[in-house]
């Protein structure tokens, strides 16, 4: 099995570790952190220095109550650190719900877009679908200003598995090849903990027709409420949640602590080079 991306074609025999750049002054997790261009291509270099497979560059935090970035400002964040970076050794991914700033990504080199909005915005499906860029489509129910603002399912697993069938499907009807699509369940997005429990629990269902499932848990405010950790003591919570998501068949994990990620997946890997091929 491969992910096609961008001019890379990344083999999924192991999981793939996605380190995130986020570039933001809000960013729950690393706010503030790498708003300058130069500390942003730093920690990028030294996550791919850990073994990242991806870089997933952000410009707009997308935490709960989360009020959005405009587009020139998102531009400004993201395109200097993506045009620094490309041509690298890692596919670079953009974290981007906005069509205008995909193909302006897609032209500077990027090789993926990963949209939390699972491109559903006007024109989004056609920023990506003439390019070889994989793309990530991920469930939110709401949007970061109102999604926590109790949340309601009655069965979150098939209505999550439903909306990301739907997306697929709209994504194959523009030409958009199987092998360039990752779907994600949305951690934390617009759910609370059982819901985020039960997506966990129930991950193999995502991949089951064969889709490239991608989970992001690092760090997340889930992790808090199950340790009772700050944002920034929650590595071996994600470790944890990390392992767990790969042995329910999610092909890649997003991450901030790539080194950690990486060990614990080479272990994962050893124990069970068969069932992941
Ligand atoms: N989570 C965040 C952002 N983008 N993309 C995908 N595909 N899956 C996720 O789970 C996901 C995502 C939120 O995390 P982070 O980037 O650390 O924080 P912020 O949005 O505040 O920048």
């Amino acid at each position: 099995m491969f992910l096609q991306c961008g001019k890379f074609r990344l083999s999924l025999a192991r999981p793939l570790i996605m380190g995130v750049v986020n570039i933001t002054p809000d960013s729950f997790s690393d706010g503030g952190n790498f708003t300058a261009a130069k500390a942003a291509l730093a920690h990028a270099r030294q996550l791919i220095a850990e073994g990242a497979d991806i870089i997933d560059i952000g410009g707009e935090s997308t935490r709960p109550g989360s009020a959005g970035v405009a587009l020139d400002e998102e531009r400004r964040r993201v395109l200097p650190v993506l045009e620094q970076l490309a041509g690298g050794p890692v596919p670079l991914s953009i974290d981007t719900q906005k069509p205008e700033l995909m193909r302006e990504a897609i032209a500077a080199g990027a090789s993926m877009i990963n949209d939390i909005n699972a491109l559903q915005a006007n024109e989004a499906l056609a920023a990506v679908a003439h390019s070889d860029v994989a793309i990530c489509l991920m469930h939110m129910r709401g949007t970061p200003a109102d999604m926590q603002i109790d949340p309601v399912y009655g069965d979150v697993v098939a209505e999550v598995r439903a909306f990301l069938d739907e997306r697929v499907c709209a994504a194959h009807a523009t030409g958009i090849a199987p092998d360039r699509i990752v779907v994600d369940p949305g951690f934390g997005f617009g759910k609370t903990l059982e819901h985020n429990l039960q997506l966990l629990r129930h991950l193999d269902r995502f991949g089951a027709a064969g889709a490239i499932v991608l989970a992001g848990m690092s760090r997340k405010g889930m992790l808090g409420r199950l340790t009772g950790r700050d944002v920034n003591d929650r590595v071996f919570a994600s470790i944890a949640a990390a392992v767990i998501a790969v042995g329910k068949g999610a092909r890649i994990v997003r991450v901030h602590d790539v080194a950690a990620t990486r060990d614990a997946l080479a272990v994962w890997a050893a124990v069970n080079p068969g069932n992941y091929s």
